[in-house]
């Protein structure tokens, strides 16, 4: 957390800036400077419960670089915590789009997963729209940039999910935590994260993703608005009210 500037010591930290209204009629972004995030906890609720078959993930980022190995948008990850690994939604360091569920196990790293990149790159230093969508009845995986599927490559590590699992590691964003304990963190800015316990269809995805949602849509499972613009606590505006604090 610690930058030296100058002969200043400073702690570097998450803070809020403010995001052109048009791109996601939303006052607030959080401004990630690269060793910081928000942790939400163990979530609870569907589609972490361990019976879902289907999720969604989607953000409004503006990643300012590209990260080696990768730059956790928002995932539910810490395998430090034994091996604890749900779901992980990411640019490669190349900048492509990175969406993983993993296969539960009670103790080492996850042996399987489902999982699929993009071919195409999210630009850096604009505002775009990241949706990722997984149905594991039939192990399909999608992912769309500003509303728009793209190409992907899909890679299913056996034995594949037969439910999305239900793990004791925390839902993130902006950060993920690899066994060795080290931490990885966006740079860049990140708004309106969405969480469904379904996987939405590009129609769907499109009609929303520049419009403010009520919080009590079905299937709507975390809404994390990051519209607090101050303060320490990310609230979700979803049902399920999985709050987030700011570290
Ligand atoms: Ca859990
Ligand atoms: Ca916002």
């Amino acid at each position: 957390m610690r930058q030296i500037i100058g002969a200043f010591i400073v702690m570097a930290s998450l803070s809020w800036a403010q995001t052109p209204i048009e791109n996601v009629a939303s006052g607030c972004a959080l401004d990630f400077p690269g060793n910081a995030y928000v942790d939400c906890g163990d979530i609870p609720d569907p589609p972490f419960a361990g019976t879902q078959k289907q999720m969604t993930i989607e953000a409004w980022i503006k990643p300012e670089n590209y990260v080696s190995p990768y730059a956790p948008i928002v995932v539910k990850y810490n395998t430090s915590l034994g091996g604890a690994a749900t779901f992980f939604f990411a640019l490669t360091s190349a900048g492509n789009l990175r969406f993983t569920v993993y296969t539960p196990t009670n103790s080492g790293l996850p042996p399987g997963g489902i999982n699929a990149v993009t071919t195409t790159v999210v630009p850096l230093n604009q505002w775009i729209h990241v949706t990722g969508t997984v149905n594991l009845e039939n192990q399909q995986m999608r992912l769309y940039i500003n509303g728009i599927e793209q190409p992907t490559s899909l890679n299913i590590v056996n034995p594949p999910p037969s439910t999305i699992p239900n793990r004791i590691d925390p839902f993130y964003i902006g950060r993920v935590v690899l066994a060795s304990g080290s931490g990885v963190y966006f740079q860049g800015q990140i708004d309106e994260v969405r969480l469904w316990n379904y996987a939405r269809t590009q129609t769907e995805i499109r009609r929303d993703m520049c419009r403010r949602l009520t919080g009590n849509e079905p299937g709507l499972a975390g809404y994390w608005r990051l519209d607090e613009c101050r303060g320490t606590t990310a609230f979700d505006s979803s049902v399920n009210g999985n709050h987030g604090t700011l570290y």
